[in-house]
């Protein structure tokens, strides 16, 4: 495991997707000695964290996996049209005993601080028990949502009962057999929560802040003919993530909702309620950028919800939504509105009455006190940057990222911030990222990062670092692109950093879709790295590659983002 003196070539942060595919590049590929430093106990990242009752990926099985190597594909069989993290855990477990990664990852290690060492550009990594190593390169796997928000509520130190943040979810079986339970949130983790909550619980209590718009997953197990469709149709699969720009194993229609009647729309929406998950988005390309044509889905799916749900006044709170459909990232379900029919569920709308404190036996709102035994916060994630911002890291001249980022994160490709010499992040804030099927950048950003690397070393570059102009250039178009969005008009989304108090309000995913991205990645790629800068000790500290500045083609019109 240990390089010489704890020194290698690369270090990785993170084993989940993107660390262990990371991994299995440097190491096996480029021949770099590379360790891998997981906080968790064993492999998995989110779904190693994230094991909340009702806990399921919103993409389909057959395209929530590797695609970069046609044998792993092909030997592994996912059971339903939806997995769940024990699944999934156990397919990067195949994917590591596969390619033999284990060996190279250190478990239970928790990394505080990263610290580039500019007399030798060498990153120095400290754990919470105070190793140290070193390495050139340094790579960032820590996910996007990793980083639990538990909300700031008066008198949680005085609850009696138990309580849980579903991102930090214990591993042992949490039994709510006839406990009063409050679940606070409804985003897409409330929404999978509550309907196996309320199966077993004495009463659950689902405290809404915000309605949520859902659309039925239809998780069913699959059958042996579409196993074997999804084995013989590998390259198929592989290039419609490829080339979508959500990354998902459907394309997005290219027809534009008043090109169809009224009568041929609801047919439409019918048919992609029935057919379930994520495919609703991709009814139309322009419900997204399109307010009026937005509406007519959010007021479809307005309708299902007060068909669904039996009481009145109930239905009415879930369906008063006031953003468009997919402006937050739509959730999908398994019997969430049925759920609010259930004699032991009660929604509490904090539209009428808002949470005052939490006591010793329950929740005070404004118009009275609710008293229970467990509290579930499925209160969402500091996310993109939070996992970050929680370790100390420092670039040149000791400026640290949260210092870089404190006005929000500028990054350059989502892949590499000024100042911040040969570190690296898969996913990091202004990829495309959670706008998309995340297997899909996750591939592409390891890719890239694997051969800017090989490059490196082939050139005897010593740094790579993204310049100041490309990342204010990338920043803006990061901007540009979610302003041709309906995702900039939710005041309330993480997508902005909105959840979490004091925290900057920038959009930062890349809405401009996959297929863009990754178009202009090889570009950069092709004008030989623009937008990098990239040292050489032996040519005297001077730049060795600095390309011409990048054009991110701003005027073309983003008519499908990634969502
Ligand atoms: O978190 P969220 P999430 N009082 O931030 C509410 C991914 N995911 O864990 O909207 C009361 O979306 C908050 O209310 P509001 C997916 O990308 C993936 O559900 O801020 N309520 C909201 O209702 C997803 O988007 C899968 O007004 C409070 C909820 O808590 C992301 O994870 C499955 C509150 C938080 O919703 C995050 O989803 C599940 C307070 N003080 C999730 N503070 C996959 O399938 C917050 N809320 C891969």
């Amino acid at each position: 495991m240990s390089g010489q003196n704890n020194s290698f070539d690369a270090i990785i942060i993170g084993a989940g997707f993107s660390g262990l595919y990371q991994l299995h590049a440097l190491r096996d590929e480029l021949k770099l000695n590379t360790l891998t430093i997981e906080s968790g106990g064993d492999l998995g990242g989110t779904w190693f964290w994230n094991r909340y009752p009702g806990a399921r990926c919103d993409s389909e099985s057959h395209s929530y996996c590797y695609m970069f190597s046609e044998e792993i594909y092909k030997e592994w069989e996912w059971s339903e049209r939806y997995p769940g993290p024990k699944e999934i855990r156990s397919y990067l477990n195949f994917v590591a005993e596969k390619l033999n990664l284990r060996r190279n990852i250190l478990f239970n290690t928790l990394v505080t601080k990263a610290r580039f060492i500019e007399s030798n550009n060498k990153w120095e990594v400290t754990t919470q028990e105070g190793d140290i190593y070193h390495a050139t390169y340094l790579i960032t796997g820590i996910g996007c949502i990793s980083s639990a928000n538990i909300p700031n509520i008066p008198g949680l130190e005085d609850f009696k009962g138990k309580w849980y943040h579903t991102g930090n979810w214990p591993h042992e079986d949490v039994s709510f057999k006839n406990k009063r339970v409050g679940q606070i949130g409804t985003g897409s983790t409330g929404i999978q929560a509550a309907p196996e909550i309320a199966e077993t619980a004495g009463h659950l209590h689902v405290f809404q802040r915000t309605p949520n718009y859902s659309v039925p997953a239809r998780n069913a197990p699959l059958s042996e003919a579409f196993k074997k469709q999804v084995h013989d149709s590998y390259e198929e699969i592989k290039k419609t993530v490829r080339s979508t720009p959500n990354g998902h194993p459907f394309k997005i229609s290219e027809k534009n909702v008043f090109e169809t009647s009224e009568e041929e729309r609801k047919k439409i929406y019918e048919e992609a309620w029935k057919k379930g998950g994520l495919q609703f988005r991709a009814t139309y390309q322009d419900l997204t950028t399109n307010k009026k044509a937005n509406d007519t889905a959010a007021d479809f799916l307005k309708d299902k919800i007060k068909t669904i749900v039996r009481d009145k006044t109930t239905a009415q709170a879930l369906a008063n939504i006031d953003y468009p459909y997919a402006g937050k990232r739509p959730p999908i379900d398994t019997n969430y509105f049925e759920t609010f029919n259930r004699e032991n569920v009660t929604l509490v709308d904090l539209k009428r009455e808002t949470i005052v404190k939490i006591t010793e036996g329950g929740i005070q709102t404004s118009a009275r006190h609710i008293p229970l035994d467990m509290i579930v916060f499925a209160t969402g994630f500091d996310a993109i940057t939070g996992k970050f911002l929680e370790m100390d890291i420092q670039g040149r001249n000791g400026l640290k990222l949260s210092e870089a980022w404190k006005e929000g994160p500028k990054t350059y490709l989502g892949l590499q911030t000024p100042g911040f010499p040969n570190m690296f992040s898969i996913t990091g804030p202004g990829s495309p990222s959670v706008l998309c099927n995340m297997p899909v950048p996750i591939e592409q950003h390891v890719e890239w990062i694997t051969d800017c690397i090989s490059h490196m070393r082939q050139e005897g570059i010593d740094t790579c670092e993204a310049s100041q102009d490309a990342a204010n250039e990338w920043v803006n178009h990061v901007n540009e692109a979610a302003n041709a969005t309906l995702l900039v008009s939710v005041p309330h989304s993480w997508y902005l950093g909105a959840n979490v108090e004091g925290k900057p309000r920038v959009f930062m995913p890349y809405a401009g879709g996959m297929t863009r991205y990754r178009a202009l990645c090889d570009d950069v790629v092709k004008n030989n790295y623009a937008g990098f800068v990239m040292l050489s000790k032996n040519s005297s500290n001077s730049i060795k590659k600095n390309g011409p500045k990048h054009n991110f083609d701003i005027t073309k019109k983003i008519t499908t983002p990634g969502i």
